[in-house]
């Protein structure tokens, strides 16, 4: 295998999500990072934090795949719902979505809510599992505006942008704030000063 063109150690980034797979591969190669998709399904477990969620799908994708692995867990967290969805955002999505959201807060004035990525990364060669987190403020909009990105994004609006939502955007203008984005950044720094490291974990 080729060790030239890429920099730090090759890894693999499991995800069903293909608006996050491009999300990634956008940052990562700009960081000449090596890497490839499994869209492989990992159990989620049911729990009230996203690192937990974060352990168990890395920790069990590792047991599948044996290389160097890493997942991302993320979620909406809507301040006046108390936090809701938050890590039960994908269960959320799938069952009341972006509208059962705008119901939940009709009338509410406090729109303020936050995206939380947590990345999990395994590799026995750099134990214990490591976590990279990355936050993004904003705020829920009256009515879904946008069609780009995924899940959520038509009513999020980050606060440090222009008013537009997420669906707005396009990647690049997303990557600009996310929170996926900027849990990105800290592993794409992490990894790429890992020294190559023998086979098998090349
Ligand atoms: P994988 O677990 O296979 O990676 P997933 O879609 O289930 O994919 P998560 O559990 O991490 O991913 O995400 C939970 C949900 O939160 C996701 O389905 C979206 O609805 C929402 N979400 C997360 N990040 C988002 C983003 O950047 N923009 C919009 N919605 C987002």
């Amino acid at each position: 295998m080729s060790r030239r063109g890429g920099r730090g150690l090759r890894f693999v980034i499991v995800t069903r999500n293909r608006g996050k797979a491009e999300e990634f591969k956008k940052i990562f190669s700009e960081y000449g990072l090596r890497f490839r998709v499994e869209p492989m399904e990992t159990p989620e477990i049911q729990a009230s934090d996203l690192r937990s969620i974060a352990k168990e799908s890395v920790l069990y994708a590792y047991d599948v795949l044996r290389e160097p692995v890493m997942v991302e867990d993320a979620g909406l967290f809507i301040d006046a719902l108390n936090g809701f969805p938050g890590p039960f955002s994908s269960y959320a999505y799938k069952t009341i979505g972006i509208r059962g959201i705008l119901k939940l807060l009709e009338g509410v004035e406090d729109r303020r809510a936050r995206f939380v990525s947590v990345i999990a990364f395994y590799s026995p060669l750099t134990e214990p599992v490591r976590f990279f987190v990355g936050e993004v403020e904003g705020y829920i909009s009256d009515e879904p505006r946008g069609s780009k990105g995924f899940g959520f994004d038509p009513i999020f609006i980050p606060a440090e942008g222009d008013g537009r939502t997420f669906g707005e955007m396009d990647i690049e203008e997303k990557n600009r704030f996310s929170h996926r984005a900027r849990s990105s950044k800290k592993f794409a720094e992490w990894i790429s000063r890992l020294e190559e490291l023998p086979p098998p974990y090349e």
